[in-house]
C-alpha cells in the first residue's frame, strides 16, 4: 500500500487491510504519517491542522500546601504538581519530523489542559471528502524516562470515528516514543467534544492529556448559508472574522437560534495530588482512593483563571516566562451588553460539576454535541442559572449579556462582574483551603461597543 492508492482501491481493500499496513509501517520503519491519504480521495498527504507532542511537565496550582504530596518537592521554582500532557507544536509542522530541535524542546513542557482544537464541519456534499488530520508525536517523559508509555488521541463522543484512528490502543494505533502518527477525522456532527490520550487512560487523562475540541457547523459558511460571508479556516485554525454580524452558530439550527457573537471554552478537569506525586516519584497510585484536591478550569485554578491567555512556551511570540507558561488558557469572559456569548463546557474530571452563572440565565442549546431539538423540530432549549455536568459530558450554553448597570459593585472598573463557578463547594477550593479557588471565573459585561470583536474562539 502506498500513498498513491486511489480511493476506489482503498475501498476494495477495506479497512482491515489498511490496519495491516499500519502495523507494517509502524513495525518496519515506515512513516505512519503516510497513512492519512488512505482515507481520502486526495493523492497528496493532507497537511495536519494541529500537531501535538505528548510529554510530561509541571503545573502551577496555588494553594495552601505542605501536605506530603503537595507541593511536590521536586517541582521547579513556581510550580507545584507533576503532570503529563500535550504541547501544541503546530507551528513546527514544516520542520523535519522526529529530529526537530524546536519540537524536542517541548519535552517536559506539556500543558495540563491540552491545546484547544476546533474544526469546521466537513461539507457532506464535497465529493473529495478530505479528512482533517491531527499529527501526534511522543517525546517521552523527562522525569520518568523509565516509563515508556505510548500516547494516542481519542475524540470522546465523536460519532463519525474511523476505527483505525480512534486512538483506543487496544484496537487502533498508539504512538510510541520517538514516532509520529497522523490521526484522520471526518467531522460531520457539529458540537462540543473533548479529546484525550486513551493509553492507560485513567492515568493519562487525569495526569493532563485531555482537552476540548469542537466542530463548527456548515451553517457558518458556504453559498446560501445563513453565514455566506464566512471565510474558510487557515491551517492554524484561525478564522477571518465576519465584520457584519454574529461570529457563528453553535449548530445547524436553520433559524439562527444558536447564533453567538463570542465563544469561549470552559474545560473542566481535576488534580488528585497523591497520584501526581506518585507518578513523579515512581510510585503507583491506587485509583480507588481517588479524590480531587484541585478543580481546574481550562487548566488553571482561580484566581489564575482571570489572567489572560498566554502564548505557550516556545510560541513564535516568545511565550511567557513564569509559573503559567504551560497553562496558557485563561477563562475570563469579556463581552458587551446585549451580546450573545456561547460557553462550550466539557468535563473530563472524574466528578460531577454544578456550573452556575450567577445573575444571568443561560440558554442550554446542546448537550454531548447534540442540539437539543427533537426530530419533529420541537425545541428542547431551556434557560437556567445552573446545570449539572458529569464526567465525559459536554454542554453548550448561550447567554445574552444584560444591560450595563454602571459597574456598581465592581470598584468602578467600567464593567459589571458576574461569577461563573462550580456550585459543588469543593470545586471552588484550592486543596481544601478556606476561601475561593478552583473552577471559578468572571463574566465581565462592558457598555455596548466597548470590547472589540472577537477574532478567534476563546480569544486564542
Ligand atoms: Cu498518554
Amino acid at each position: 500500500m502506498n500513498q498513491r492508492l486511489s480511493r476506489r482501491g482503498f475501498l476494495k481493500l477495506g479497512l482491515g487491510a489498511a490496519a495491516g499496513a499500519a502495523g507494517a509501517q509502524l513495525f518496519f520503519g515506515g512513516r505512519a504519517g503516510m497513512l492519512s491519504p488512505v482515507v481520502s480521495a486526495q493523492t497528496e498527504p493532507i497537511t495536519p491542522r494541529y500537531y501535538l507532542a505528548g510529554t510530561d511537565g509541571w503545573a502551577s496550582l496555588p494553594g495552601v500546601g505542605n501536605t506530603y504530596f503537595y507541593p511536590d518537592p521536586w517541582a521547579p521554582e513556581g510550580k507545584t504538581s507533576y503532570m503529563f500532557g500535550f504541547a501544541d507544536v503546530t507551528q513546527h509542522l514544516s520542520d523535519p519530523e522526529l529530529v526537530s530541535p524546536n519540537v524536542l524542546a517541548y519535552k517536559e513542557k506539556a500543558q495540563i489542559s491540552a491545546p484547544i482544537m476546533y474544526f469546521d464541519e466537513l461539507d457532506p456534499n464535497n465529493p473529495n471528502k478530505e479528512a482533517y488530520v491531527v499529527r501526534l508525536t511522543n517525546l517521552g517523559l523527562a522525569v520518568r524516562p523509565d516509563l515508556v508509555d505510548s500516547h494516542t488521541v481519542h475524540w470522546h463522543g465523536f460519532r463519525n470515528v474511523i476505527p483505525m484512528f480512534d486512538g483506543e490502543p487496544g484496537s487502533s494505533v498508539a504512538v510510541p516514543i520517538g514516532r509520529v502518527f497522523d490521526y484522520a477525522y471526518y467531522p460531520y456532527e457539529p458540537g462540543t467534544y473533548m479529546y484525550h490520550c486513551h493509553f492507560e487512560d485513567t492515568e493519562h487523562v487525569h495526569m493532563g492529556m485531555v482537552g476540548l475540541v469542537f466542530v463548527r457547523p456548515m451553517q457558518n459558511r458556504g453559498a446560501g448559508s445563513l453565514k455566506a460571508s464566512r471565510v474558510a479556516p487557515t491551517i492554524a485554525g484561525l478564522y477571518t472574522p465576519d465584520p457584519t454580524g454574529p461570529m457563528g452558530y453553535a449548530y445547524n439550527d436553520g433559524d439562527g437560534s444558536t447564533a453567538y457573537d463570542r465563544e469561549y471554552s470552559m474545560f473542566l478537569s481535576e488534580v488528585w495530588n497523591e497520584s501526581h506525586w506518585d507518578d513523579a516519584h515512581i510510585q503507583l497510585p491506587d485509583w480507588t482512593d481517588y479524590k480531587a484536591d484541585f478543580y481546574l478550569l481550562n487548566g488553571r485554578v482561580y484566581p489564575d483563571t482571570l489572567l489572560p491567555n498566554y502564548a505557550p512556551v516556545g510560541a513564535p511570540t516568545g511565550g511567557v516566562a513564569g509559573d503559567l507558561g504551560e497553562q496558557p488558557y485563561g477563562s475570563l469572559v469579556t463581552c458587551n451588553a446585549g451580546e450573545r456569548v456561547l460557553l462550550r463546557f466539557a468535563n473530563l474530571g472524574f466528578t460531577q460539576a454544578s456550573m452556575t452563572l450567577a445573575g444571568i440565565r443561560m440558554l442550554i442549546v446542546g448537550m454531548d454535541a447534540v442540539m437539543l431539538r427533537g426530530k419533529t423540530g420541537v425545541s428542547g432549549f431551556y434557560e437556567t442559572n445552573t446545570f449539572q455536568i458529569g464526567a465525559g459530558e459536554s454542554t453548550d450554553a448561550i447567554f445574552t449579556a444584560p444591560a450595563f448597570s454602571g459597574g456598581a459593585g465592581s470598584s468602578g472598573q467600567g464593567y459589571d462582574t458576574y461569577l461563573l463557578y462550580n456550585r459543588n463547594i469543593a470545586g471552588i477550593s484550592n486543596n481544601g483551603e478556606m476561601g475561593i479557588g478552583g473552577q471559578m471565573t468572571e463574566v465581565r459585561v462592558y457598555p455596548a461597543g466597548s470590547v472589540p470583536q472577537q477574532l478567534t474562539p476563546h480569544d486564542l
